[in-house]
C-alpha cells in the first residue's frame, strides 16, 4: 500500500517534472507527499492473511513504533517532559545538576548508540521480498520451500560492499556481498552468497590474513575500501590461490551498475537431500531478470566522490518507484556420482562449475518489494549465519565452507551483544523457534516459564520433546574416514586454470578493462618487487595479459616463472562474459535530458513517454533550477543542473532540437563536458534538429554528416521524436554500454 502511494507520487512529480504546461499544481505534490511520510506502515496484524502477502513484514509490526498526532515527549520511563531543551543547573549560569536524570538518560542513549561494524561487509543494504518455486523440486529437495509453487516464502537481502566502513562509498572496485534470509516454514534458512562464483582463498584459516591484508593497512587506516594498495597485493602474490578471484576483482563485475544488476552465488558446493535421503551436490545462483551490467572505472570513482550512495540509493528509489528488483534462483546439481569427474575439485571454493558443463536450471524467482522502515533495526541487525540451515539443504565438507559455520555466529556474539541476537525481530523465524531449554543472557525478550529448563525432565513431561526425523533436521550421513593432517588437498593444487578461462572468456572490450584495472592497482603498489611478482603470478595465467600489464608498469617479464605456460587446451565459458547477458530491456535506467532556454519541449514529451513506458525515467538537465522554456513559450521543471545532476548519474543522455538552447548548452564548458563523459564512459547520446549541432561542435560526430555516426550515438533533423527514433534510442539503451565504440584518448575523462 505504501509503496503504491508513493508511486502515485512519483507519476505525478513526472509530469511535473517533465512539464508545468499541464498545469499538475506544485501544492497538491507537496501535500501528497507530506500525507506519505505519516501514514501508518502496511500490514497490520490483523491484515496479515488478507492484505500483506509478507509474513516476516507482518510479524515485525508490533515491534513498530506507532506515530500519532497526539503523541507526548516520555523518558523511556514514561514520563511526560515538559523541557528538551534545558538542562537542569544550579542557577541561570551555574553548573549543571547530577540530579538530572532525563539529560543523564538522554546523553547515556546517546552514547551507547553505535554497535561495533561487522568486521567484513560493514557497508550494505537491504531490503524485504518473497521466493516463489516455479516447480516442486521434491525430487531432489525435501525443504519445504521449493515444494508449492503458490507459496511466497519471505526474504530480506541484504547487499554489501567487503573491504570498506558503514559510511564508505558504494561504487568501489569489491566483492559485492548477497545475503539472503529466507524465512521458511522450518526456520530460517541463510544463503550467503557474493556476486562473485569464488573466493580468494581455499581454507578458512587463511580468511583473517586476507581480510587484513586488504583492509586499510594498520598504521595508517589508509587506503578506505580499496584493494589498490601494497598489503593486498603482498598477500595476493604469496598465495597463488587468490589468482581466479583476483581476475574477477579485476574485472567490470567488481563495479556493478546497481544491485539489481549483479548475478549472485552461494560460492560453496552444497547438499540437496530429498525425501529419499538422496544426496546431490548443488551449487547455488541468482540470475538478475535486468541483466549483468556495469559501470566504468572513471565512473566509478566520480561516483564515489559525487554520490557515494548511489547503489544504496538505486536500490531504494526502484523499490519506492514500484521496479522491484527480481532475480532467479539457479541450481547446478551435480550427482554423487559424478563427484569426481571433473578437472577441479567440487569443495574447492576457488572454482566455478563451468555453465556449459552443468547447466543452471532456474528454479524460482526472488522479487524485493519492500524497503525497510528503519536502518539500524532491519539492515545493522540482521544476522546472517551460513549454519542457518533447513531440512533438505546441508553442507560439504568445503574447508572454506566449514571455517564460515563457526565465523558467522561467533561474529554476531560481539556485534549484537550476546546470545540472544536470534531475539532481534528482524532475526527472528516465523515458525515456532524458542522451544528449548536456552535461557537468559544478555537483554533476554522471552519470558520463559515452568520450572524446568534442562532435558529430558519429568517434571514437565519431558518438554520440550525432540522432532522425530520427519519433521526436523538431521546431519547427512556422510562416511568420513581419515587421518588428522594440517594440509592443503592435493586436488586443490591447480591455482591457474580458470583463472586463465577467465580470461579467455571474456571479449576485447572487457579483457582491456582488465588490463587497465591491473594497471592502476598495481600502479598504486609502492612496492616494484610486488608489480615484478604480480606480473609474474600473471604469465600463468596468459602471456599476452601478462605483456600488457608488464608494458603498462614499465616491467619487463622474468624469464624464470615456475609453469609460466598456461594451458592451451582450455575452452572459454561464455556464459562468464557481460556481453551475453540480457539487453532487452531499459527497465529502471535514467536518461537525462540536456536543455537550455529555446528547447525543444516536444521533444522532452515525447521522450518522457517512452520512456515511462519502458520503465525507465527522465530528468531534465539545464544550467539552472526553476523553469525553462520552450521554443513554443511554455516551461518546464528543471529536475536538477549540471553540477546536482552530473551524467555519471545517467545510462543516456539526449540533446533535443532548439536554436537557443543549443547555443547557451555550446557556451556551457558543464555541457559540453556533460557530453564529452557521456561520449567517453560509452554511453548512449541522441541528438535532434540543433541539437545535432551541439555534437558536431563538441566533436563527437563529423560535421559532414554524410559520415557514419560512432557507435550508440543516434541522430534525427527537426523537432520531437520519431516513433522510430524512440525505438532505435530505447534500443541503444537496451545495450548499456557501447564499449567497442573507440575510446578518444583526447578526451579528457
Ligand atoms: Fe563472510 N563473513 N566469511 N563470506 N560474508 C561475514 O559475518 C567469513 C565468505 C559474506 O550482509 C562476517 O555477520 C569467513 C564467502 C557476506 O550481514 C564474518 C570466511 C562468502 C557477508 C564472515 C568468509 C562470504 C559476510 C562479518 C572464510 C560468499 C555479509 C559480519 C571462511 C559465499 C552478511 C558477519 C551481511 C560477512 C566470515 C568468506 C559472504 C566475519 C571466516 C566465501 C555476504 O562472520
Amino acid at each position: 500500500m505504501r509503496t503504491s502511494i508513493r508511486k502515485l507520487l512519483l507519476r505525478s512529480a513526472t509530469v511535473l517534472s517533465c512539464c508545468l504546461l499541464v498545469h499538475v499544481s506544485g501544492e497538491i505534490f507537496i501535500d501528497a507527499g507530506h500525507k506519505e511520510q505519516t501514514s501508518s506502515p502496511t500490514c497490520s496484524l490483523s491484515s496479515i492473511d488478507q492484505n500483506c502477502d509478507n509474513a516476516k513484514v507482518a510479524s515485525l509490526e508490533p515491534f513498530r513504533e506507532r506515530k500519532s498526532e497526539n503523541d507526548i515527549l516520555t523518558t523511556n520511563q514514561g514520563l511526560k517532559i515538559v523541557d528538551d531543551e534545558n538542562s537542569l543547573k544550579a542557577g541561570n549560569r551555574g553548573p549543571s545538576l547530577l540530579e538530572d536524570f532525563h539529560f543523564r538518560e538522554k546523553m547515556t542513549h546517546f552514547d551507547h548508540e553505535r554497535i561495533p561494524e561487522r568486521v567484513v561487509h560493514a557497508r550494505g543494504s537491504a531490503a524485504h521480498g518473497y521466493f516463489q518455486v516455479y516447480e516442486p523440486l521434491a525430487n531432489i529437495t525435501k525443504a519445504a520451500m521449493f515444494q508449492d509453487p503458490n507459496k511466497l516464502t519471505p526474504v530480506f537481502v541484504r547487499f554489501s560492499t567487503v573491504a570498506g566502513s558503514r559510511g564508505s562509498a558504494d561504487t568501489v572496485r569489491d566483492v559485492r556481498g548477497f545475503a539472503v534470509k529466507f524465512y521458511t516454514d522450518e526456520g530460517n534458512f541463510d544463503l550467503v552468497g557474493n556476486n562473485m562464483p569464488v573466493f580468494f582463498i581455499q581454507d578458512a584459516i587463511k580468511f583473517p590474513d586476507f581480510v587484513h591484508s586488504v583492509k586499510p593497512e594498520p598504521h595508517n587506516e589508509i587506503p578506505q575500501a580499496s584493494s589498490a594498495h601494497d598489503t593486498l597485493w603482498d598477500f595476493v602474490t604469496q598465495q597463488t590461490e587468490t589468482t581466479h578471484m583476483i581476475m574477477w576483482l579485476m574485472s567490470d563485475r567488481a563495479i556493478p551498475r546497481a544491485y539489481p544488476n549483479m548475478e549472485g552465488f552461494g560460492v560453496h558446493t552444497f547438499r540437496l537431500i530429498n525425501e529419499q535421503g538422496v544426496s546431490r551436490f548443488v551449487k547455488f545462483h541468482w540470475k538478475p531478470k535486468l541483466g549483468v551490467h556495469s559501470l566504468v572505472w572513471d565512473e566509478a570513482q566520480k561516483l564515489a566522490g559525487k554520490n557515494s550512495d548511489y547503489h544504496r540509493q538505486q536500490l531504494w528509489e526502484d523499490i519506492e518507484d514500484g521496479n522491484y528488483p527480481e532475480w532467479e534462483l539457479g541450481m547446478q546439481v551435480v550427482e554423487e556420482a559424478d563427484e569426481n569427474k571433473f578437472d577441479f575439485d567440487l569443495l574447492d571454493s576457488t572454482k566455478i562449475i563451468p555453465e556449459e558443463l552443468v547447466p543452471v536450471q532456474r528454479v524460482g524467482r526472488m522479487v524485493l518489494n519492500r524497503n525497510p522502515d528503519n536502518f539500524f533495526a532491519e539492515t545493522e541487525q540482521v544476522a546472517f549465519c551460513i549454519s542457518n540451515i533447513v531440512p533438505g539443504i546441508d553442507f560439504t565438507n568445503d574447508p572454506l565452507l566449514q571455517g564460515r559455520l563457526f565465523s558467522y555466529l561467533d561474529t554476531q556474539l560481539l556485534r549484537l551483544g550476546g546470545p540472544n541476537f536470534h531475539e532481534i525481530p528482524i532475526n527472528q523465524p516465523i515458525c515456532p523457534f524458542r522451544h528449548n531449554n536456552q535461557r537468559d543472557g544478555l537483554h533476554r525478550q522471552t519470558i520463559n516459564v515452568g520450572k524446568t529448563s534442562y532435558g529430558i525432565n519429568a517434571i514437565n513431561n519431558g518438554l520440550p520433546k525432540s522432532a522425530n526425523k520427519k519433521q526436523g533436521f538431521t546431519s547427512y550421513q556422510e562416511r568420513i574416514d581419515g587421518y588428522k593432517i594440517r594440509q592443503r588437498s592435493p586436488s586443490f593444487a591447480d591455482h591457474f586454470s580458470q583463472a586463465t578461462q577467465f580470461w579467455k572468456s571474456m571479449s576485447a572490450p572487457e579483457q582491456d578493462h582488465i588490463v587497465n584495472a591491473f594497471t592502476f592497482e598495481l600502479g598504486k603498489v609502492g612496492y616494484v618487487v610486488i608489480r615484478q611478482r604480480m606480473v609474474d603470478q600473471l604469465q600463468n595465467v596468459d602471456g599476452e595479459l601478462a605483456t600488457r600489464v608488464a608494458t603498462n608498469l614499465g616491467l619487463t617479464l622474468n624469464a624464470k616463472v615456475a609453469n609460466g605456460n598456461p594451458k592451451s587446451d582450455i575452452a572459454s565459458s561464455p556464459a562468464l562474459s557481460q556481453m551475453n547477458t540480457a539487453k532487452d530491456s531499459v527497465k529502471t535506467r535514467k536518461i537525462a535530458i540536456l536543455a537550455a532556454d529555446g528547447v525543444d519541449g516536444q521533444g522532452i514529451m515525447d521522450m518522457n513517454a517512452t520512456a515511462a513506458a519502458n520503465g525507465a525515467s527522465i530528468k531534465v538537465v539545464a544550467p539552472h533550477l526553476g523553469t525553462i522554456r520552450t521554443s513554443t513559450g511554455s516551461s518546464v521543471a528543471v529536475d536538477g543542473t549540471m553540477l546536482t545532476m552530473p551524467s555519471i548519474l545517467f545510462d543516456a543522455v539526449l540533446i533535443p532540437a532548439g536554436a537557443a538552447s543549443t547555443k547557451t548548452l555550446q557556451e556551457s564548458g558543464d555541457a559540453v563536458h556533460y557530453a564529452l563523459e557521456t561520449y567517453v564512459h560509452y554511453k548512449p547520446l541522441a541528438a535532434t534538429g540543433e541539437g545535432v549541432d551541439f555534437l558536431a561542435h563538441v566533436g563527437l560526430i563529423s560535421k559532414n554528416r554524410n559520415l557514419p555516426l560512432p557507435e550508440g550515438v543516434l541522430t534525427a533533423p527537426g523537432t520531437g521524436l520519431s516513433d522510430d527514433f524512440r525505438q532505435q534510442f530505447i534500443n541503444a539503451i537496451g545495450q548499456h554500454r557501447f564499449f567497442t565504440r573507440e575510446r578518444v584518448n583526447a578526451i579528457p575523462a
